[in-house]
C-alpha cells in the first residue's frame, strides 16, 4: 500500500506544479480524483461499468483490511488513503477531512457496529455507483465520477472547505 501512496503523492506533487502553469482550475483534489478514475478503468474507454467499479472496490477493501480480519475498522479506514490526506494537510483542512472520513464510514457501516464488512462495503460501492450514474446508462463517465461519486464529493468538499 505504501507504494501506491508514494506514487499518488509523487503524481500529486508533479501535477500541482504543472497544474499551476497550465490551468488554475485543476486543483490537486480534482487531479487526484481524475487519476483515481484512470486507475479504475480496465479498458480505458472513458467509461467505468459496475464490474470495473466493484473490482476496484474489492482491491481497495483487501488493501484496507490490513490485519486480514475480513472487515475494516475505523483505524484501518483512516490509515488507508488515496492521497487526499496529504492534500488536506497541505491546505490546512485536516480536521474537515477527518470529519468527512467519519461520516463516510458511518454511512457505509449500515449496522453501526464499527466494522465495515465485505457485504457492507460491496453494497456501498453499488449504491455509490448508482448514485453517481446521473443519466442511468450503467456507465460512469469521468464527469459523473468526479461530480457524483460520494468519496470524491465528500473529500474534495472537505479539502476545499466548501
Ligand atoms: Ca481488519
Ligand atoms: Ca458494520
Ligand atoms: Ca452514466
Amino acid at each position: 500500500m505504501k507504494s501506491l501512496r508514494i506514487a499518488c503523492t509523487l503524481t500529486l506533487v508533479l501535477c500541482t506544479y504543472t497544474g499551476l502553469s497550465l490551468a488554475e482550475e485543476v486543483t490537486p483534489g480534482r487531479q487526484l480524483a481524475e487519476d483515481i478514475f484512470g486507475s479504475i478503468e480496465d479498458n480505458p474507454n472513458g467509461m467505468v461499468d459496475i464490474g470495473e467499479f466493484v473490482n476496484f472496490g474489492r482491491l481497495i477493501f483487501e488493501s484496507m483490511d490490513h490485519d486480514e480480519s475480513g472487515f475494516i475498522d475505523f483505524p484501518e479506514f483512516t490509515e488507508w488513503d488515496f492521497g487526499f490526506n496529504f492534500i488536506a494537510e497541505d491546505s490546512g483542512q485536516k480536521q474537515a477531512y477527518e470529519a468527512a472520513q467519519k461520516i463516510l464510514f458511518a454511512v457505509w457501516d449500515r449496522d453501526g457496529d464499527g466494522k465495515l464488512r465485505r457485504q457492507e462495503y460491496h453494497k456501498a460501492m453499488v449504491w455509490d455507483f448508482t448514485r453517481a450514474d446521473a443519466n442511468d446508462d450503467a456507465f460512469l463517465t469521468r464527469d459523473e465520477f468526479l461530480h457524483g461519486y460520494l468519496v470524491n464529493v465528500a473529500y474534495r468538499a472537505a479539502i476545499t472547505g466548501l
